[in-house]
């Protein structure tokens, strides 16, 4: 499990942070809805010869992308234990990975690829019409020393050929395809790669300049293949830095600062098309010196990574592939009500923060040696179901109520402390939604404790929003009452209401 899935970090300091979770496996996703609902097929280009191969896909339009998406792992599709779960989550594209060596165990020509294990990975693209970011990893050992690391020079060419395939079978043109034509337009290269010495091998994180080398040499032959196609940076965890405490250095963790300047200093700009990185609340507190007001922070991290990009004059669209937080009694502090929270949280800060897709890491809990059970619904295996968590309602009640909605803006009353109101306008419904929270009142314990829960519920706070009337959902949409302009003793288009730390949806009318 350790190998499949990443590795594990854990650190002892002073602030007793234990368990952290950074970064397990996998990838990415994208943005550019625009081109994920056009055909694939460049007009002029195609030959009577598979034309009909076209015409046959049912998959020639994939679904409409949204911002929700979830992590699977291995083969996906009809008959696979989650694809029921997957199907009535509402999410719209899957981030799962593949390995280079599995299709190309020695070194041959593209007519000779193994392509069994990448094609049952993308089985549900083509059955379900769904988007996948499918994130590349597993360095055959002739080509590089690391398996998620560095591919030395002269062997750039081979993965060049390996990305210019892989891009050609999956772009539903009819050439060269996988069974079915399914098309992907997300690829993303490698898992957190800025983590430098990760467990027995290295990534990328000390080697910014290699990356942008890597990317320089597969971007033309995945173009080459589909123009359409996206270059997805590999999601970086941009977090729990080697340098992050330097007294105490075994409390640090492997990711290596400087990778994405170090990569973009050396021109990587022109080379990738969407930036991507991982979010985990834990985290939160590094990238905000208003903790209580910011929440999980989300916003400001992605304000961040944008500064870094922008100082190299690079503009591109951000997507997040790993987001979450567990439901198990596990420091920091999980449980039903704190994912619940995450879910509702992590999506709003998402959609303030402009991320077009968001993936919820994972759907399904780990299990085995890790920690955290993150997924939206539990363990899974030949033997075990699957139970849907809280959290996956929630899940759902965003990928229902809140699929087409756009950030109006952030509303804060000087008078108000400790909570986080955003209004959104739902452009589908033509509705104003607010979402909002209180964050924890004691700075002392954010993470909270079986005995002083994170999430408080017992301390309310009124706050005052535009409407002449209301509706009152609790996080599983179910509603908790209605309020109207007047209920504060005035007339005067506005409506008192009281939020603790449990999230609400507010559908105002105006
Ligand atoms: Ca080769
Ligand atoms: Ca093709
Ligand atoms: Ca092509
Ligand atoms: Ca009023």
């Amino acid at each position: 499990m350790e190998t499949r899935y990443g590795f594990r970090l854990q650190r002892s300091g002073t602030n007793r942070i234990l368990a952290l979770v950074l970064a397990l496996t996998l990838a990415i996703t994208a943005v550019a809805p625009a081109s994920a609902q056009e055909p694939a097929a460049e007009p002029g280009n195609e030959t009577p010869l598979y034309l009909p191969s076209i015409l046959d896909n049912k998959c020639y339009q994939l679904r409409t992308l949204s911002r929700y998406g979830v992590q699977l792992y291995g083969a996906t599709g009809e008959g696979t234990i989650l694809h029921n779960d997957l199907v009535a989550s509402g999410a719209s594209f899957i981030r799962n990975e593949i390995s280079w060596a599995g299709a190309e165990p020695t070194n041959t020509t593209p007519d000779k690829y193994n392509w069994a294990g990448i094609d049952s990975v993308a089985a549900v693209v083509g059955q379900g019409c769904y988007n996948m970011v499918m994130t590349i990893l597993g360095n055959p050992l002739w080509a590089a020393p690391d398996v998620e690391g560095v591919i030395p020079a002269e062997n750039l060419p081979e993965f060049a050929e390996f990305m210019g395939a892989l891009v050609e079978r999956y772009d539903g043109d009819g050439v060269d395809d996988a069974p079915g034509s399914p098309q992907i337009l997300y690829f993303e290269l490698y898992n957190e790669p800025d983590a430098g010495p990760a467990g027995s091998m290295q990534r990328w994180g000390e080697h910014g300049k290699e990356y942008a080398a890597m990317l320089k040499a597969i971007y033309p032959a995945m173009k080459a293949a589909n123009p359409k196609v996206n270059v997805v940076f590999g999601g970086i965890a941009y977090d729990f830095f080697t340098d992050t405490d330097p007294e105490n250095p075994a409390d640090n963790g492997p990711f290596v600062r400087k990778f994405l300047d170090d990569v973009l200093a050396n021109g990587a700009g022109p080379y990738f098309d969407i930036m991507n990185y991982h979010f985990y609340p834990l985290f939160g507190v590094n990238w905000t010196d208003d903790y209580l007001m910011d929440g999980p922070s989300l916003v400001k991290k992605t304000d961040a990574i944008r500064a870094v990009l922008q100082k190299y004059g690079v503009n591109k669209p951000i997507i997040i592939t790993e987001m979450g937080w567990h439901n198990n009694a596990m420091y920091p502090h999980g449980s039903d009500v704190l994912q619940v929270r995450m879910v509702v949280q992590l999506y709003a800060q998402s959609i303030v923060a402009g991320i077009p897709m968001s993936t919820w890491w994972p759907l399904s809990d780990i299990g085995g040696a890790y920690l955290q059970d993150s997924g939206l619904v539990t363990y899974a295996d030949e033997d075990t179901a699957p139970v849907r968590k809280p959290a996956y309602t929630v899940f759902q009640v965003l990928t229902r109520e809140l699929a087409n909605v756009r950030f109006v803006k952030r509303i804060v009353e000087k008078e108000w402390t400790n909570n986080v109101v955003y209004e959104f306008y739902d452009v589908a419904n033509q509705r104003t939604i607010y979402v909002a929270w209180t964050n924890p009142t004691d700075p002392t314990n954010i993470w909270g404790s079986k005995q002083r829960p994170y999430v408080d519920t017992t301390t309310a706070d009124n706050i005052r929003l535009d409407g002449t009337s209301a509706t009152v959902y609790d996080a599983f949409w179910q509603v908790k009452g209605t309020v109207v302009d007047g209920n504060d003793g005035r007339t005067d288009g506005r409506f008192q209401i009281a939020i603790n730390g449990d999230p609400v949806f507010i559908v105002a009318r105006k």
